[in-house]
């Protein structure tokens, strides 16, 4: 066994027990109220889940195992000389709640360097679809189709003890997150690089093999894959993509067809797909004005027309964030720091100047502020990724950090099948007004 994976099962036995005295001895205890309202806004603020990974703040951000962003910029391991933490690190920080050495992520890189292979089938799958279907059918078809690489399915199938469970998930999600940038960067070439591929390159780290696989080779390219990965990795238990992982999980389907059922959630406009709705919100705006360059007052009235006409405007509103998202933050930085000024990148700083007081106008709009999304396309656009319609997969890629961590945590606890109960209108009408 791993050293890593060692560490993990002596957590993974103390939390346990920690878990079964807070059942035993305190499940009785009360921990909140749900209103009518709480329910019908999509259970917003309900504190029905437990995620070990990651907490979200609605006033300061991501945490991830009480580390911020910029916390984890100065902490976490980086390339000897570089300047952006490992994404490696943040998996074993989410995982064994322990902030890795540098030796620990060398550990990890290496694994993952060692696991790094996609069945050859998952190609031939993704191959056999018509060139319509988009970059996430392809993603989340791929994915499904490597499940029958399942070690944990085979395993219950052969009837092993639930105190197990972890184990074999462990290995499958350890050669899944192994093998993802390779499926992903193959999706990429497929659909923009004529279908013709670049083989990984072993002796770089996971984010950065992914960029090269992809095509992208410069150091500033690196730093950038690295930050990306990073930021997206999670965003606690309760958003679409990590919550569906964990619910298909909860009835210990296997990680491929958990993971996929979350990338469909990803795929969501609402979701991920955002980052895709900024950059055509953008080109819209910019087509009908009529100029990449646009004043303060004709992206102010774009915003109106685009409320006017019923639409949200993509990359603005949180359901949990009451501040700008520090993801959009650590974002604007990296450009400033990397970026050239490109057009694109003024637009989206000008559209965070207008949009927050146009949103706070609005009233019923809980968070006027940038989220994730608002900036990542147009800092894509800046290094040269400028196919929009991949940028939902890179974003899944680097979900698959926190939600399949998360995933050998609800193993490793034995956390039961959710099956929360609902109501007829009856029942809600009866507890508003009670006869
Ligand atoms: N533009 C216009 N209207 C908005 C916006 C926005 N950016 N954000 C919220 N609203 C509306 C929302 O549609 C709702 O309207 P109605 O009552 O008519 O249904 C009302 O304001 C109240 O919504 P909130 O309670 O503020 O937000 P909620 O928690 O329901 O939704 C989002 C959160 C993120 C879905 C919402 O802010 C939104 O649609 N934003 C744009 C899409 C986006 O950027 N999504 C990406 C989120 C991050 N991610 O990567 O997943
Ligand atoms: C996310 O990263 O999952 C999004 O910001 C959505 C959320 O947290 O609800």
């Amino acid at each position: 066994m791993s050293k890593m994976k060692q560490k993990f099962a002596e957590k993974a036995a103390q939390t346990l027990e920690e878990l079964q005295k807070i059942r035993k001895d305190y499940g009785d205890t009360v921990i909140g109220q749900v209103t009518i309202e709480q329910v019908m806004s999509g259970m917003k603020g309900i504190s029905g889940l437990l995620t070990l990974t990651s907490k979200l703040d609605p006033q300061k951000g991501i945490s991830f195992r009480g580390y911020s962003i910029p916390e984890l910029q100065k902490l976490l391991p980086k390339i000897p000389g570089g300047t952006e933490p490992l994404p490696e690190g943040l998996f074993y920080l989410m995982l064994l709640d322990e902030l890795p050495t540098e030796a620990d992520v060398r550990e990890l890189t290496a694994e993952w360097t060692m696991r790094s292979y996609v069945p050859h089938h998952v190609y031939r799958v993704i191959d056999s679809l018509p060139s319509t279907a988009r970059p996430m059918t392809q993603f989340s078809t791929g994915i499904l189709a490597w499940a029958t690489e399942s070690k944990f399915q085979k395993a219950y199938r052969q009837g092993i003890s639930k105190k197990e469970y972890w184990d074999y998930t462990y290995e499958d999600v350890m050669s899944f997150i192994a093998g993802l940038p390779r499926l992903a960067a193959y999706i990429y070439r497929k659909n923009y690089k004529n279908d013709v591929h670049i083989s990984p390159d072993h002796n770089l780290d996971w984010a950065a093999n992914f960029a090269h696989m992809m095509g992208y080779d410069s150091v500033e390219e690196r730093k950038l894959f690295r930050l990306y990965m990073l930021i997206h990795a999670d965003h606690e238990g309760g958003n679409v993509s990590a919550h569906t992982t964990h619910l298909v999980g909860s009835a210990l389907s296997n990680i491929f067809y958990s993971y996929a059922a979350g990338m469909l959630g990803l795929a969501g406009p609402l979701h991920g797909y955002a980052n895709q709705e900024v950059i055509n919100w953008m080109d819209d705006m910019l087509t009908e004005i009529g100029t990449r360059e646009p004043t303060n007052k004709q992206i102010e009235d774009f915003v109106h027309k685009t409320l006017a006409e019923g639409k949200v405007v993509p990359g603005y509103g949180h359901a949990v964030l009451r501040i700008t998202d520090p993801r959009f933050t650590a974002q604007q930085e990296f450009a400033r720091k990397y970026a050239k000024e490109t057009d694109l990148l003024k637009v989206a700083n000008q559209m965070y100047e207008v949009i927050p007081p146009i949103l706070g106008s609005v009233g019923k709009i809980k968070n006027p502020w940038p989220n994730v999304d608002a900036y990542s396309g147009a800092l894509l656009k800046n290094f040269g990724i400028v196919e929009e319609s991949f940028y939902t997969v890179m974003f899944g890629v680097s979900r698959a950090l926190g939600v399949l961590a998360s995933l050998i945590w609800d193993r490793a606890l034995g956390l039961p099948l959710e099956r929360p109960s609902s109501q007829l209108l009856t029942w809600f009408k009866d507890k508003a007004m009670p006869k």
